[in-house]
């Protein structure tokens, strides 16, 4: 298959557009046959009620954003062991910086590194031991910043990086943490990221923290979704959330050091406000209710309404279209469920959750920071034709998507398409 140039470059991602394509259509049919289907020809048809897209993506119906040769997912025996992707054989080494350059000054240092050489690189069983106390559970939707469609969402749970950090006791001159994971032991293959100091250590109220994730929706996280261990950092794309997490460096330079910086996206960039829509059947026959649904994603702004426009286009190809004046529709969002323990992992209450109430159980906001949730509504009376919908998200600015953001490669952003016919 041909991977369109708009993804990740200078990477085999195992992910094409085709693919998402693919996966939103069978949703948004399933979606609207479903509805449908309740209702006898004779009758008048009932609007089809849409379904929501669960909350939680199982963890291997994620979609897929791994980079190597092998990737490192598909190692298996005595490779898995010496890459050190087992939980018995995994490890994290903690190291500073050892020589001065013109950019380092003076050198980032710490009183305990933590390494294979010195025989105490920190393993799964002590990280597990840490979460006993320092655990951390969020949901959150990870989002590639260079594919058009969220790749799942679900349950995370690990130990902050600041705990982890701890371990290294006296640090000096630190300004930046770098972190990447196992790569074949091929520096070409390596995948990087970063974090300021400030980003790793401290968490605003109501945020959440960079984290070491051991767990997805209950379960350990599995190889492909970059288990043994992967990092996570919340408010971000998923560039920054390495998986097959080995290696935490500390050091004073001050610059950002993302392998996806150099494919001219922002190494900053938090995750953007955005909406999407499911794919459509390219024909609906007419005089049906017409179900119509997507995802929204709450990012840095939030969240305060999903809209969508639906014009008339009847141009042939190739001709002017017809600039119908847009009209935007407020769109429904999905509630929070009022029974989070049939949402939830089994053993796991709503309270134990950041961005819930810890007395009550319910969601301090909603949608929840850096999750997403469904929107639906329904098209009725739609005469023969063609027609174009878009939707976007307003955020609690008031903020009409793509806006405020003009870049693209600082967040996916651009409105969303949907061209269908009406016959
Ligand atoms: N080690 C490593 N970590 C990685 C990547 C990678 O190629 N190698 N891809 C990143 C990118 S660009 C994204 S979008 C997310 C995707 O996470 P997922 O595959 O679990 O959906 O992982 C990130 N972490
Ligand atoms: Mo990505």
């Amino acid at each position: 298959m041909k991977r369109p140039s708009a993804l990740d470059s200078a990477d085999s991602t195992s992910i094409t557009r085709r693919d998402f394509v693919r996966t939103n259509s069978a949703f948004a049919v399933a979606a609207f046959v479903g509805g449908l289907s309740t209702t006898r020809a004779a009758e008048v048809p009932a609007p089809p009620k849409p379904a929501h897209r669960p909350l939680i993506t199982p963890a291997a119906k994620f979609s897929d954003v791994s980079r190597g040769n092998p990737k490192p997912h598909s190692l298996k025996g005595e490779a898995l062991i010496q890459a050190r992707l087992t939980p018995e054989s995994w490890r994290l080494e903690i190291t500073a910086d050892t020589a001065a350059n013109p950019t380092i000054k003076e050198i980032a240092d710490i009183s305990k590194p933590l390494t294979l050489a010195d025989g105490n690189a920190l393993d799964l069983a002590a990280l597990l031991e840490l979460g006993k106390k320092h655990s951390v559970r969020f949901l959150k939707a990870m989002q590639c910043l260079n594919i058009p469609a969220p790749l799942g969402q679900g349950l995370w749970e690990g130990v902050p990086l600041r705990e982890v950090l701890r371990l290294c006791g006296r640090m000096n001159n630190v300004r930046r943490i770098y972190f990447w994971g196992f790569h074949n032991n091929d520096p070409k293959q390596l995948f990087r990221s970063s974090l300021s100091y400030t980003q790793a250590i401290e968490t605003p109220p109501g945020e959440l923290p960079a984290f070491l994730a051991y767990r997805l929706n209950g379960e350990p996280l599995s190889l492909i979704r970059g288990g043994p261990v992967r990092m996570v950092i919340p408010w971000a794309y998923g560039f920054k959330s390495i998986k097959w997490l080995q290696r935490i460096a500390l050091t004073n330079d001050y610059r950002a050091n993302d392998t996806y910086a150099e494919q001219n996206n922002d190494p900053e960039s938090f995750l953007k406000t955005a909406a999407y829509i499911d794919g459509l059947p390219a024909k609906i026959p007419a005089g049906k209710p017409i179900a119509i649904t997507g995802l929204v994603m709450a990012g840095l702004s939030g969240v305060k309404r999903v809209e969508y426009c639906l014009q008339r286009d009847d141009s042939k190809p190739g001709e002017p279209k017809v600039e119908a004046p847009e009209q935007w529709n407020e769109a429904q969002l999905e509630e929070p469920p009022a029974d989070w323990s049939s949402v939830l992992p089994v053993g796991v209450a709503s309270r134990q959750v950041l961005g819930f109430d810890s007395n009550t159980g319910k969601p301090a906001t909603w949608p929840l920071r850096y999750s997403m949730i469904s929107w639906t509504a329904t098209l009725k009376g739609l005469a023969p034709g063609k027609y174009a919908l878009r939707a976007r998200a307003v955020d609690l600015n008031g903020f009409a998507q793509p806006e405020p953001r003009a870049s693209q490669k600082a967040g996916r952003n651009a409105l969303e398409l949907r061209e269908f016919q009406v016959m």
